[in-house]
């Protein structure tokens, strides 16, 4: 099916329209005519058709790729997230956009009732939002975007104002997220992790009785292809979860999902050192955070390592042990500075071996296990390759000193984000365009390869490291 020929993003007034067809276009004012028209005024989003809010994740990764187009406009991307932050520290998955009819997107606000299911732990009055979280790369993002125009963040004030809600954030994850007791942030649903539907969520899932199809309207199918998207039961499943946890008063506890993820807590940790960065900038110290990295590193090898795999697993809290199925999640620490060498070296054997075949079968990390039962190079995180995970990987790999592979797998994300119509997602094997085009974070972090890589490359590693100064 061809898929790029899905409509495109609404074009806003004065700006270039986006056009997946314009080709002869260079691939960076491509990639801003899509960021362009996903503006809203103070965020972007990420699919006009199928995602028409804020979602908490890609806005991280969108500003560190509008960075390079307006620096103003990165700050405020994360700015309005930050101001959707709930008392108790939380930064919500979505912030929704009140112009956008209810029924454009399932679970909307009358789902999660933030106002006033939320009301006990802080839920903003002004804004609706849901109740979950997603991976914490915000820090990281608002350290890049301060390092892309340090005067105008300076005379904004932006990292002062951001610091103390970013600290929040950490906060909450460290303290009302360690359900496994390790020292580990445990993620209470699936769409926490931003890897919906994974297979590594199946086990921990199966236990959750779903809630019945007729009580919720899905709207994702209005857009993508079942084929896909997540199954109806895997879907009565998260609804089930979601609406529990917004029944508990969005108290955080022992439930039936708990699930200490590779991806998320490796985010937490360089955001951790982001921070830590964002300190000694202000004034501050820096060195409890770097510490608290190296510690909760430690943690990470400790909970999830397994040797045997080669590789991160997750780890399932209620039955007490790892999930045996390989994830993209679990290469993800490859971006972690202390990760003890050897196994830095075993992660990198490990995504180009036959399990994720990078620079052999694919040019870009499959999300799941090439070989895995439950692969399937179409459906949502069960195998296609996303250009967000890449990016982390090309990013983790540089960072190792894997200077050839990184440079490889840059060239890999650049030309199939052009080629796809910056999609969503792609067939691992064929970079096939899956879910929607004109994606945010697709843009955004091809526009981000385009402008840091070369300049590292000039340097070599050493400046890599310098650059980002974690
Ligand atoms: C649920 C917005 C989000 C991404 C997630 C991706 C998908 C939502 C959905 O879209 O999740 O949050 O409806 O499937 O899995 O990573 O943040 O792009």
């Amino acid at each position: 099916m061809d898929r790029t020929a899905r409509r495109a993003p609404r074009p806003t007034g004065g700006t270039i329209a986006y056009d997946p067809s314009r080709t002869a276009l260079p691939l960076h004012l491509r990639a801003a005519a899509v960021l362009e028209a996903g503006w809203t005024g103070s965020s972007t989003v990420p699919s006009r058709s199928l995602y028409p809010h804020q979602w908490s994740w890609d806005s991280a990764f969108i500003a560190i790729g509008l960075r390079h187009l307006s620096p103003l406009r990165a700050q405020t991307e994360l700015e309005t997230l930050l101001a959707a932050q709930w008392a108790d520290g939380r930064i919500p998955h979505i912030v929704f956009n009140p112009s956008v009819p209810l029924d454009a997107y399932f679970p909307s606000p009358d789902f999660w009732r933030s106002a006033t299911a939320g009301r006990a732990a802080g839920a903003p009055r002004t804004v609706q939002t849901s109740g979950i979280v997603q991976p914490p790369v915000h820090a990281l993002a608002a350290w890049l975007v301060h390092l892309a125009d340090p005067g105008l963040s300076r005379a904004r004030g932006f990292l002062t104002r951001a610091y103390p809600r970013l600290a929040a954030w950490h906060r909450y994850l460290l303290h009302r997220r360690d359900l496994g007791g390790g020292g580990l942030v445990s993620v209470v649903h699936p769409w926490e992790q931003g890897m919906d539907n994974s297979p590594c969520w199946d086990r921990p899932l199966s236990r959750v009785t779903p809630a019945p199809a007729r009580s919720f309207r899905r709207a994702d199918l209005d857009h993508g292809s079942p084929e896909g998207r997540p199954t109806d039961l895997d879907y009565g499943r998260y609804v089930r979860l979601a609406a529990d946890y917004r029944d508990r008063g969005y108290a955080d506890g022992p439930g039936d999902f708990m699930v200490e993820d590779p991806a998320f807590n490796a985010l937490l940790i360089t955001s951790e050192y982001a921070l830590a960065r964002i300190a000694h900038e202000l004034g501050a110290a820096g060195s409890a955070r770097r510490t608290r990295a190296e510690r909760l590193t430690a943690a990470l090898v400790e909970r999830l390592w397994d040797p045997a795999a080669g590789m991160f697993l997750c780890r399932d809290v209620r039955a007490g042990e790892l999930v045996p199925e390989r994830g993209v999640a679990g290469l993800v620490p490859l971006l972690l500075p202390t990760l003890p060498r050897d196994l830095a070296a075993t992660l990198v054997r490990t995504v180009c071996g036959p399990h994720f075949g990078l620079g052999g079968s694919t040019r870009l990390v499959p999300s799941y296990d090439l070989l895995g039962e439950a692969f399937d190079p179409h459906r949502y995180w069960r195998g296609p390759a996303w250009f967000n995970t890449s990016w982390l990987l090309e990013r983790g790999l540089r960072l190792q000193g894997e200077r050839g592979r990184a440079d490889a797998l840059r060239r890999g994300i650049l030309h199939t984000a052009g080629a796809s119509g910056f999609a969503e997602y792609v067939d691992p094997y064929t970079a096939q365009a899956c879910g929607a085009t004109g994606f945010g974070w697709t843009a955004a972090l091809t526009l981000d390869l385009l402008h840091d890589r070369p300049a590292w490359d000039k340097n070599g590693v050493t400046a890599t490291k310098g650059e980002d100064r974690l």
